[in-house]
């Protein structure tokens, strides 16, 4: 499985309901891609610093988001895809700053 996490930040323009409302379009939205297996958007609830490890101090930012892809022929045929295309039109709209994380297996 390919699974890459985003970090989100809002836009300086738009509130933090605004935001928060078109994460759930951009939840919807996701329905309808090709390819992607699955996408979760969550919002920053709470950021405690009170950590038992040293705190690592990022961000702001206001969401994380990952997208699920069984693998790469999938992933492709996500990128090659105009829904794709469109639900990114949409992304543009509403996240001002975004940083992608690929991850992989422990193993
Ligand atoms: C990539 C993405 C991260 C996210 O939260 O939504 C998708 C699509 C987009 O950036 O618009």
């Amino acid at each position: 499985m390919i699974r890459i996490v985003y970090l989100l930040v809002r836009p300086e323009s738009m509130t933090p309901s605004e935001f928060a409302e078109e994460c759930r379009v951009h939840y919807d939205m996701s329905r309808k891609v090709p390819a992607l297996y699955k996408y979760e958007v969550r919002l920053v609830d709470q950021e405690p610093s009170d950590t038992h490890v040293a705190y690592l101090d990022i961000g702001p930012f206001d969401a994380v988001a990952e997208c699920w892809f069984e693998n790469r022929d999938k992933y492709d045929e996500y990128l090659a895809s105009d829904i794709r295309k469109e639900w990114f039109e949409h992304g543009k709209t509403f996240i001002g700053q975004l940083k992608p994380i690929y991850t992989r297996e422990i193993h």
